[in-house]
């Protein structure tokens, strides 16, 4: 195939054989993931969706063999609603949801559409503050959700759990629609029933149903290899996430649901019992139109893959990484954030640790072919372009096969980095210490090459 782009798609694959990646938001898929999302469906459209009937319960032989009436508005829907229907089953028996739907494109859109189904504008959602480790969509200022409905912040205690006792009293203050629990930088877990009785209390106070929103979209891998709780299981309405990162799918959403489900046509009153179809029909046609069905059989393959035994070890295992890098890490002088992990994931001060800034370091590192990236701290005082922490992750390098050893020898690498980044002052300088860059760049090479991409 004789297009530029194959060249350069062919310098990222040696790029990622050659490095280690250790964003705690990516992952490697496995080929048969690879191969949903390269295949002919995404010749299709098919917008709106599948039967739901028999799902959840109905074995995966008769959702594969039967084709059944839809809610479709295109032809030639009766491979991709099986497809869909595989997925939805799937979704439902790996988070212990009621319903999924499974074609958000992304995160963000997954999130949209639950705004969408539940709030009108201007309407209040309680969530964690981006610095103290939400997510872009959980309000910050520069985004949509900000624009149309009105956030309010709740962040972090010293030790870096969420402030419970904050949560609370701004619940009690604003009275939101929503109180949304997720985050992509935090590293505790959270304490789902104890939001859930914050909540219940409220609502029976003011006569209110309150939506109890999760985003965990950091760790749905961990969920579903039940070595993290599930909010669904204590309460929770709406759980979101993405599909790529700890659940080691496609890139793309999802968005499970508890209550009641029934035909998407017809228009149900806004109440959580009809939270699941509220929310197909703010995904199609509220806020997304056509599905990628490629993105969606893959989805099916990976959540297929995360129902199989191995994949408890998996889970366990990316955890168990962590707490050693995180202990590795310490042991080299980086001060963390919360002191260390309870999941996947580990947030460093830089700053504190060696007085250089995240930016700066995270260039550093890529120099020698480790990936991570620059992060905010909970009240930083640097802005987010160049703040004062990296955030890392052990979900890729765990589907590599790294374990305790390896972890190790990464915060020796990371280490002395981190001198040479002091010594240097300034990307610029690195130069002058081109000589043992290349030598710990030869290093990483050596190790990640002992450990393939899935294949
Ligand atoms: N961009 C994702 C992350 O890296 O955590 C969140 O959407």
């Amino acid at each position: 195939m004789k297009d530029l782009v194959f060249d350069l798609i062919k310098q990222e694959k040696t790029r990622q054989e050659e490095g280690l990646e250790l964003i705690p938001s990516e992952n490697y898929v496995s080929p048969a993931v690879l191969a949903g999302m390269g295949s002919i469906l995404t010749n299709k459209y098919s917008e709106g969706y599948p039967s739901f009937e028999g799902i959840p319960g109905w074995d995966e032989e008769k959702i594969a063999s039967e084709v059944l009436p839809n809610y479709r508005y295109y032809g030639g829907q009766q491979n991709v609603d099986r497809i869909e229907r595989l997925a939805i089953s799937r979704a439902c028996q790996l988070f212990h949801a009621d319903h999924a739907n499974v074609q958000p494109h992304s995160g963000a859109q997954a999130n949209n559409a639950v705004y969408f189904a539940w709030l009108e504008p201007g309407d209040t959602v309680l969530g964690m503050s981006l610095p103290a480790g939400g997510h872009l969509t959980h309000g910050a200022s520069v985004t949509q959700s900000a624009k149309v409905y009105h956030f309010v912040n709740y962040g972090v205690t010293k030790d870096g759990d969420i402030d419970y006792d904050e949560l609370k009293s701004l619940a009690k203050k604003h009275h939101p629609k929503i109180i949304l629990v997720g985050y992509s930088a935090f590293m505790k877990i959270p304490d789902f029933a104890r939001v859930v009785k914050i909540r219940d209390d409220l609502s029976k106070e003011t006569g209110e149903e309150i939506l109890l929103m999760a985003d965990m979209a950091h760790v749905a891998g961990l969920i579903a290899g039940g070595v993290h709780p599930n909010p669904l299981d204590y309460g929770f309405n709406v759980m979101t996430t993405t599909t790529h990162k700890t659940l080691r799918g496609p890139r793309g959403g999802l968005i499970l649901t508890k209550g009641n489900v029934a035909s998407p046509l017809k228009k149900p009153e806004k109440t959580l019992k009809n939270i699941p179809i509220l929310i197909d029909r703010a995904v199609f046609p509220g806020t997304q139109g056509g599905p990628l069905e490629h993105i969606i059989a893959a989805k099916a393959i990976a959540f297929g893959e995360a129902l199989k035994p191995e994949f408890k070890n998996y889970a366990k295992n990316i955890i168990e990484n962590a707490k050693s890098l995180a202990e590795a890490l310490k042991k080299e002088g980086f001060i963390l954030q919360g002191d260390g992990t309870e999941n996947h994931l580990i947030l460093v001060d830089i700053k504190k640790s060696f007085d250089i800034d995240g930016k700066f370091y995270e260039q550093a590192l890529d120099q020698i072919g480790l990936t991570l990236n620059a992060n905010a701290l909970p009240s930083d005082p640097s802005g987010s372009f160049r703040p004062s922490g990296v955030r890392l992750g052990t979900p890729a390098m765990t589907t590599r096969g790294l374990g305790e050893a390896e972890m190790s020898q990464i915060a020796t690498w990371m280490k002395k980095v981190a001198i040479i980044c002091q010594k240097a002052g300034s990307l610029e300088n690195l130069t002058d210490y081109h000589n043992q860059l290349e030598s710990l760049h030869s290093e990483v090479r050596t190790l990640a090459l002992k450990f393939p991409l899935p294949n």
